[in-house]
């Protein structure tokens, strides 16, 4: 199958899985149309749709795993939610629409960002025991969600972004930090309780984990290229933020053409992390030089 085809097919296996699963809030919850509305705006999905492909190559079926992958998107709306907040980056639009707050109010939207987050964990405890997941894995999972959303994750690389935001001294090597923690630290945990869950060997685990890291900092760095050379139609989000923020992004001390090389020669170094496994994660790798393409 195509890796468009594939991704159009698991993004709607998301979708649905993703309005069944809040479905409960609706008659318990006055939060429910704040959390409803920024879950269920049309984002890519590509975090879930990481841990399904993972997973996927390695059990050969997906069922199992939906609700994680949801949770990993329940994690990453929450950050969206709180960073576009006014007192964060300050957006207007998200996903094509208005932001959160925007429409229900920053308190509103900081409560739905919250509910998301400890859903997220919910969701992983209670579902890794009713899809019978041995113990020992579903704590794994559950210290990777703690540590990809916390001060070693996306809590991490947020503050650091924040403090070094007028910083004209910041080097290369800062950036890829922040990066790798703000961003890069969702598409790891995404990837990663892929592979915990489905059981693989030590090694092959630090390989995908190295994948992960790579072609989690590229993300981060062609959505800094994508802030300066496309338009708010086509992202659906506010533009030029970065600069409007004075953030320390590859693309202001390098400029773009520079930026691309630096997030393709990552994802190339993503995919060679894979090779020692064959045809195994070839959706990995496609679902990786896919997104270089946003960028050529
Ligand atoms: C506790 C205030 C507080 C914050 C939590 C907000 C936060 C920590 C971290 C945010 C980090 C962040 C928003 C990074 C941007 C990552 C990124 C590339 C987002 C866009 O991802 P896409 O393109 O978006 O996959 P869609 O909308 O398609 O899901």
């Amino acid at each position: 199958m195509k890796i468009e085809l594939y991704i159009e097919e698991k993004r709607k296996l998301i979708n649905n899985a993703l309005e069944a699963m809040i479905l409960p809030l609706k008659e318990q919850s006055p939060l429910y149309p704040a959390i409803s509305y920024a879950l269920l705006l049309p984002g890519k999905r590509i975090r879930p749709i990481l841990t399904l492909s993972t997973y996927d190559a390695i059990k050969g079926n997906e069922k199992d795993i939906i609700p994680f992958a949801c949770a990993v998107e329940m994690l990453h709306t929450y950050s969206l939610i709180h960073d576009d907040l006014p007192i964060m980056d300050n957006s207007d639009t998200r996903r094509g629409k208005p932001t959160c707050h925007k429409v229900y109010g920053s308190d509103m939207a900081l409560l739905a960002g919250d509910a998301l987050l400890s859903l997220s964990f919910d969701i992983v405890s209670s579902s890794g025991f009713k899809n019978n997941f041995e113990a020992q894995k579903i704590i794994q999972v559950i210290q990777d969600f703690a540590v990809a959303s916390g001060i070693r994750g996306l809590v991490g690389g947020q503050v650091m972004d924040m403090v070094t935001m007028n910083d004209s001294d910041i080097d290369k090597e800062t950036i890829f930090y922040i990066e790798s923690m703000k961003t890069g630290s969702l598409i790891r945990l995404a990837v990663r309780i892929g592979g915990i869950l489905g059981g693989i060997s030590e090694e092959e685990f630090t390989a995908l984990t190295k994948f992960s890291e790579n072609f989690g900092v590229s993300y981060q760095v062609i959505d800094d290229i994508l802030d300066v050379t496309s338009t708010a139609e086509i992202l659906g989000k506010d533009i030029e933020k970065d600069k409007k923020n004075r953030k320390a992004t590859l693309v202001a001390l390098f400029g773009v053409e520079k930026a691309k090389e630096i997030a393709s020669d990552l994802i190339y170094k993503s995919i060679d992390f894979l090779k020692p496994f064959g045809e195994k994660y070839k959706v990995l790798e496609d679902i990786a030089i896919l997104s270089l393409g946003r960028v050529k």
